[in-house]
């Protein structure tokens, strides 16, 4: 017999008999007992079984999307919004296969997501049946763990497992399998008291971790070029006012990677902006030139560091994260410290002694006067009847939403401008697809983050390659009642790729040029309202009648073809080699 730990509910003598169920239902209780609500899927033969359970637990929501990989980005994007376990389920085989990216998507970015594969009977298993993979061997590098369930009275303590493992230390998805007969299978099960709370993130320091952060702070007591560098930890640890008050009380500055971004207010004077490869040219040199780099809820992956061997030259290097195998896997560390960020940044603070630092400052402050020189077309210079640029775009959805969205980047050009230009000062901001580039993650994460908060109005910014990746899924925005407002930044091409073929590939446009269709009447056929935009002088009301539609909407913006992301660090080489737009001397950035 299994013993079911139900939430908020009073047992009473009724209720405690024994009841036989099936593997299915007791899947749906275990989902209910962990605290899901919603999950994300797509059924299939060898899932039909837990389906039809499914349609009796009316407290469990499923948005029907029209490809799993969707379902996946949508768990994603409702885990990111809320700090909660996002779900997604599929059949098996194909179903499972096209989880992939989207579980590689999340495992890149540490976003806690459990997804639930059918799978064939146990007897057929390694048969090559309709429909097997080994889904469990496949996800293996990219989940923090795999079950596969082979008795229906292991369900109960499976799912609190995955859900457990999912959240805990660095945060990622976990994979559920379950066989078809498992799914059958007939239990006895026993309901009992009360809430499984799941653990929280350890917030406490460890002695090891408190002596480190000591060490960290004497160098930081000692150092005259300091930067400290924070990451999407930061923001999943809800860390942003410890952050403030460390900056504050050691007057050092703030860069934020691109997953960073919101962690710390861009309008904050020690805020340098978004370090990396399109980082701003002051964050960028700041690390080159620093003596002393403190990251902290960040990984110094490649986009970030460039060439790992002449990363910050000068510099000892703190490096704050949950995950010890983090440390020196892409730069050499002085000083790790296990922590969570939100406890490390409140010691920090605790610790650290305020220091003017007035060369320093000067620098900065003159590489942030380099960087703004870097400037686009201003909206008031450029005829109104014309295309608008990328920037003014982002600026312009900024004015008309006043900020208060949430912003869902896709990848590409458009991403780039959206992390450079919009501006972003509290953490959740913005959510895109930092580690794997997931092109078409966009539209189905921001349905999930609808579907979390319907309150909050969400925007899907895209490119048109990553909207017809993931144009589909407006059929589920329709269906499923989510008024989910998508941007598509339309330059007619796979504007990264373009870049790159101009900059490193002899201007040779292989494959970049994209044929569309009309995005306008693709938008209206599927139930959403849409509209196009030529001009500049369109721009703002069509953004703003898109907001105030009730349903989803699609406005396709042209943009110039011709546009080129700067400031760049060009692959291969260091922060210090940030460059700014070709005409500007590049004298300005050595
Ligand atoms: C699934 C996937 N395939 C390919 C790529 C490589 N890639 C990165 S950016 C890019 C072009 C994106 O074009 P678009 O969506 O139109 O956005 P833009 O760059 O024009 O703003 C491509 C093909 C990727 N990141 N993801």
């Amino acid at each position: 017999m299994v013993a079911l730990v139900m939430p908020n509910r009073t047992v009473t003598a009724q209720q405690t008999a024994t009841r036989t169920i099936s593997g299915g239902a007791l899947a749906c209780e275990a989902l209910l007992a962990v605290g899901a609500t919603t999950l994300f899927g797509y059924p299939g033969g060898a899932a039909l079984p837990f389906y039809r359970e499914l349609a009796r637990y009316p407290r469990l929501r499923h948005v029907l999307v029209r490809h799993e990989q969707n379902a996946a980005h949508a768990a994603d994007g409702y885990a990111r919004a809320t700090g909660r376990v996002g779900m997604c389920v599929a059949t098996s085989g194909p179903g499972a296969t096209n989880l992939l990216t989207g579980l590689a998507t999340a495992f890149m970015d540490c976003v806690p997501v459990v997804a639930l594969t059918g799978q064939v009977a146990r007897a057929a298993i390694g048969t090559q049946a309709f429909q097997e993979v080994d889904i469990v061997g496949m996800v293996g590098p990219i989940t923090k763990g795999a079950f596969q369930l082979t008795s229906a009275e292991d369900i109960p303590r499976v799912f609190a497992d995955a859900f457990r493992l999912a959240r805990e230390g660095r945060p990622g998805p976990v994979l559920i399998d379950f066989p078809k007969d498992v799914q059958l299978a007939k239990v006895e099960v026993d309901d009992v008291l009360p809430e499984l709370e799941l653990t929280e993130l350890a917030s406490v320091l460890s002695p090891a971790a408190e002596f480190a952060l000591d060490q960290a702070a004497a160098l930081l007591d000692t150092a005259e070029r300091p930067v400290l560098v924070v990451g999407h930890g930061v923001s999943m640890s809800g860390a942003t006012s410890e952050l403030v008050r460390f900056a504050e009380a050691s007057n050092i500055p703030v860069g934020t990677t691109l997953l960073g971004l919101g962690a710390f207010p861009e309008q904050h004077p020690q805020a340098l902006g978004m370090v990396g490869m399109h980082g701003t040219v002051q964050a960028n040199l700041a690390m080159h030139h620093a003596d002393l780099v403190i990251g902290i809820g960040m990984r110094f992956d490649d986009r970030v560091v460039g060439r790992p061997a002449d990363f910050a030259p000068g510099a000892r290097i703190v490096h704050v994260d949950v995950d010890p195998q983090a440390f020196g896997r892409v730069v050499r560390v002085d000083v790790p410290v296990l922590a969570d960020a939100k406890a490390a940044l409140d010691g920090l603070a605790q610790i650290s002694r305020w220091r003017e630092r007035r060369v320093w400052w000067a620098r900065l402050r003159q590489w942030t006067g380099d960087h703004e020189a870097c400037g686009i077309v201003e909206p008031e210079s450029a005829p109104p009847d014309e295309a608008p640029t990328t920037p003014e775009v982002v600026r312009a959805l900024r004015r008309v939403l006043g900020g208060a969205a949430t912003v869902v980047a896709d990848i590409g050009q458009h991403q780039m401008f959206v992390a450079l230009h919009h501006g972003f000062d509290r953490p959740g901001q913005l959510l895109t697809s930092g580690g794997l580039g997931t092109m078409g993650y966009a539209l189905p994460a921001a349905m999930g983050v609808k579907t979390a908060l319907p309150g909050r109005a969400v925007w899907a910014v895209v490119g048109d390659g990553g909207f017809q990746m993931s144009s589909a899924e407006l059929s589920t925005l329709v269906a499923s009642k989510l008024p989910v407002k998508v941007l598509i930044v339309n330059n007619q091409c796979l504007g990264m790729v373009r870049q790159w073929q101009e900059l490193f590939y002899d201007n040779v446009y292989s494959h970049s040029l994209l044929p569309q269709p009309n995005f306008e009447a693709l938008a209206k056929a599927h139930g959403c309202w849409a509209t196009t935009v030529h001009r500049r002088d369109e721009l703002d009301d069509a953004l703003r009648e898109a907001a105030l539609h009730p349903g989803p909407t699609v406005v396709d913006v042209r943009v110039p073809i011709e546009e080129t992301v700067y400031p760049m660090v060009p692959a291969g080489t260091t922060p210090g080699d940030v460059r700014c737009v070709d005409r500007v001397d590049s004298a300005l950035c050595a």
